[in-house]
């Protein structure tokens, strides 16, 4: 059997590597471990110059890491501006905050023809191409004109708009035309399926999508959860509770989280339900990404704003209603603050799938679960249903599903969380990977 060549924007760096954090990397830590493997992507690094340079290669158990560094430049234009800034709100159907510039596009090209550049001389006749996500889309195309013979597939780890949406990128056609290069694409729901195979049946292109939902890893998860119970943090996190109700809410600071319309949803909380003032703390645990992006830095503003405000309004000088974080939290920390935690609010506007959904759900303990408060527009939602389910734009919808959450009995908590769990079980971060190789295996290579 030939090696797997995974590609990403980003490979974990070398500490990572046994444990990486972030749901596209451990997803692919499983498929690569303990087989021959590649996996190839920018160092995080810059350079001066990035056609004049060979990968940087390590080899870490079964599994070689080639590097490249980019340009300040390239990653401007190409990763800024391009992928994050317009790429992620288009896909997440926020198209009113895109901002197209046919420089980026550009560079976002040939970003993706160094990356082929670079990788062919690396590949060999009976491997197996695995490339992930928007940052890049034409990279197949690519590596097919310099002559790559190899099965090639892709998976977006991010949801896909139907054509009405996508076709306000003025560059939708030839960027969709590229796609049809690759011999599977692998999105997370039956929904983004479907958009993007009308995507391609609008511009006579063949059909190429199939959704291979992500999981995780719940058994590492909830044991690391069950270890870190006594973990110094999660036992000082729990002492200054004293006795109150905890609500979590764990996300990267992105607008497509749904992080103020959560917070304005807890406060609608205390203002409909005021006998339990004093009750439940809200940790938000967001640490800064994107920084260099104009509307990340504008979201954690006002995220600030409306911490300070629901602290000075609804606060004691004994009770802080919300503690805000913005700096990361180790992932084991995070695992057993999931596992004391009473509610997890986890109500992205758009998502991809929320593997933070699934992780709650894995650290639960089986004698005294946690209520999971799920937004119906995740892409876990399908497979959730036992989720108390709510519309992210509805913060009375909030407000109320968090006062069933705290106050649900006993029996019902289990009786979700038992399905929930079984959900869980079944789509894992291992077997998402078997399914989308197995059938990519299976699949015609595309003319
Ligand atoms: P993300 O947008 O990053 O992923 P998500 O799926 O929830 O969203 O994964 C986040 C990961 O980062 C989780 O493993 C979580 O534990 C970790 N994380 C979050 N906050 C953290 C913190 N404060 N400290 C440490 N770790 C933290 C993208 C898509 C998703 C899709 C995944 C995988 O946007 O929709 O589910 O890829 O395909």
């Amino acid at each position: 059997m030939g090696r797997l060549v995974v590609v990403s924007n980003r490979v974990p760096a070398p500490r990572e590597r046994s444990q990486p954090a972030g749901g596209l990397a451990v997803g692919v830590r499983d498929a690569v471990r303990g087989t021959e493997s590649l996996w190839f992507g920018w160092s995080g690094r810059h350079t001066s110059q990035s056609k004049e340079q060979t990968p940087k290669l390590d080899t870490h158990e079964s599994c070689t890491y080639a590097t490249i560094d980019l340009t300040r430049s390239e990653y401007e234009h190409f990763y800024e501006k391009f992928s994050n800034g317009l790429l992620w709100p288009l896909c997440h159907y926020r198209i009113g905050i895109i901002d197209y510039k046919r420089i980026d596009y550009q560079v976002y090209r040939e970003v993706n023809a160094l990356f082929a550049d670079q990788l062919v001389p690396l590949l060999r006749d009976d491997d197996t191409i695995w490339i992930h996500d928007y940052h890049l889309f034409p990279l197949g195309a690519k590596l097919r004109r310099r002559g790559v013979k190899a099965k090639i597939g892709f998976f977006l780890h991010i949801p896909f708009p139907p054509w009405s949406v996508t076709r306000v990128l003025p560059c939708a056609q030839e960027m969709l035309r590229e796609m049809a290069a690759y011999d599977l694409i692998g999105v997370q729901t039956e929904e983004d399926a479907r958009n993007m195979d009308g995507c391609f049946e609008a511009n006579d292109l063949p059909n190429r999508a199939t959704h291979f939902p992500i999981g995780i890893d719940p058994v590492e998860f909830g044991e690391q959860a069950v270890r870190n119970v006594m973990a110094e943090e999660v036992q000082r996190l729990h002492a200054s509770l004293r006795g109150r109700k905890l609500i979590l809410g764990v996300d990267r600071l992105d607008y497509s989280k749904g992080i103020p319309e959560r917070i304005h949803g807890y406060e609608t909380f205390l203002n409909r339900y005021p006998e339990h003032k004093g009750e439940t703390v809200l940790l938000q645990i967001t640490p800064v990404s994107r920084a260099g992006v104009a509307s990340y830095r504008a979201l954690r503003r006002e995220l600030d704003e409306m911490a300070g405000h629901i602290n000075a309004m609804h606060g004691n000088f004994d009770w802080s209603p919300i503690r805000y974080l913005t700096q990361s939290v180790p992932r084991e920390v995070l695992a057993g603050f999931h596992r004391i935690a009473d509610v997890a609010l986890v109500t992205p506007l758009r998502d991809g799938m929320n593997l933070v959904a699934k992780e709650f759900v894995a650290a639960q303990s089986a004698d005294d679960p946690g209520a999971l408060i799920l937004s119906s527009l995740a892409g876990a939602a399908p497979e959730m249903e036992q989720a108390l389910m709510v519309n992210p734009y509805d913060h009375e919808g909030i407000a109320d599903a968090i006062h069933a959450g705290i106050t649900m009995s006993l029996e019902e908590r289990q009786r979700r969380w038992q399905a929930l769990y079984r959900d869980v079980t079944q789509n894992t971060a291992a077997n998402w990977a078997d399914r989308f190789l197995d059938m990519l295996n299976e699949t015609e290579r595309q003319e």
